[in-house]
């Protein structure tokens, strides 16, 4: 984090101040991560936060420390927006667009609070105070690591908050295997290890937690992979009716595409999965190299995110968002037969 800008929290967080702090809807590892490793330092500089999250997050984040303290918006309305009002700072963690928090984002537009963002997507919104951006950090925990770190507090890093830390990075980098893992994520994984993140228990507690259903439902996933060749391409589809029959809960699906992309000279690889509750497709895309899927599914879906992972959905039916997506691929064909 650049000097001017830990000048500037540090004037904001001079007196006790009231904070929220808010992830993006369907909060991830990295999301839950770094809004609570946030509040737990920020509590510990004398200040009282409150974590809200848009919607519920899977279970398999449901051990995180401290994350039974953290207000569900869509369950807990009131209390969340009573919360929003009394606040002084809103800090909005792992997303730059207040469109990103769903049902959310009246709430947060109408907040008089000084807001604060820390985010590695690309494309910031100007709706912050303070902006800490930086789309080639691996994850917004690794971000929240330095700008702890700028405001000179590495020494009030719990095991709690680095179990956090630790479990945001993590998720975000696919176990430090993703391009924007860096030497400097490295040691920043090294010191919240001495500082007392358990990797091998965070693994566990992440991957470990597949339910039969679950790899029912990714055998399904598999057997209706398709490879296109021409295009170094693969795309996975998921029906309502193939969800509903192996019994899918929220986050089931997820990191399934990435069996796609493993596919031997693969470069792009997409899911789709079709969401009859909220009449559209949700689609993931995954690349490797040079290919930008935010910028697919930002043209052509949407979505947006990161150059190597982005999201986006389509109105259309599931058949006929894949037949779209096949027409479409002709104009990339030079792109994903480039070596880059
Ligand atoms: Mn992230």
């Amino acid at each position: 984090m650049k000097n001017e800008l830990a000048h500037q929290v540090k004037q904001l967080l001079n007196t006790s101040k009231q904070i929220v702090i808010v992830g993006h809807k369907n909060p991830d590892g990295d999301a839950i991560g770094s809004c609570l490793a946030l509040s737990q330092f920020l509590d510990q500089l004398g200040h009282k936060t409150q974590v809200i999250m848009p919607n519920d997050f899977p279970d398999f984040l449901k051990w995180m420390p401290g994350c039974q303290d953290i207000i569900i918006y869509d369950k807990q309305k009131e209390t969340a927006e009573a919360h929003l009002t009394a606040a002084n700072i809103v800090c909005t963690l792992d997303f730059n667009a207040l469109d990103r928090v769903g049902e959310m984002q009246g709430a947060l537009e109408s907040c008089q609070a000084t807001f604060v963002m820390i985010d590695h997507h690309q494309a910031p919104g100007a709706y912050a105070a303070v902006t800490y951006s930086d789309v080639r950090m691996s994850s917004t925990a690794e971000m929240v690591y330095h700008f702890i770190a700028g405001l000179d507090g590495l020494e009030l890093l719990s095991p709690s908050m680095a179990t956090n830390l630790y479990t945001g990075i993590m998720t975000d980098t696919g176990s430090f295997r993703f391009p924007a893992t860096s030497p400097t994520t490295h040691k920043v994984i090294a010191h919240l290890m001495e500082a007392g993140a358990n990797g091998t228990q965070i693994h566990e507690n992440i991957y470990d937690t597949n339910t039969p259903d679950r790899l029912r439902l990714l055998g399904l996933a598999l057997q209706n992979m398709k490879i296109l060749e021409p295009y170094n391409a693969a795309y996975i589809t998921l029906s309502q009716e193939e969800l509903d029959s192996n019994n899918f809960k929220k986050g089931d699906t997820e990191g399934f595409v990435n069996y796609a992309l493993s596919v031997l000279g693969v470069k792009f690889a997409v899911i789709f999965i079709e969401s009859k509750q909220d009449a559209i497709v949700k689609i993931s895309f995954r690349s490797k190299g040079a290919f930008s899927v935010n910028e697919f599914a930002r043209t052509h879906y949407n979505g947006g995110g990161h150059t190597n992972a982005a999201g986006g959905r389509s109105n259309k039916s599931l058949q006929e968002t894949v037949t779209e997506f096949i027409s479409i691929l002709p104009n990339y064909k030079n792109a994903l037969n480039t070596n880059a």
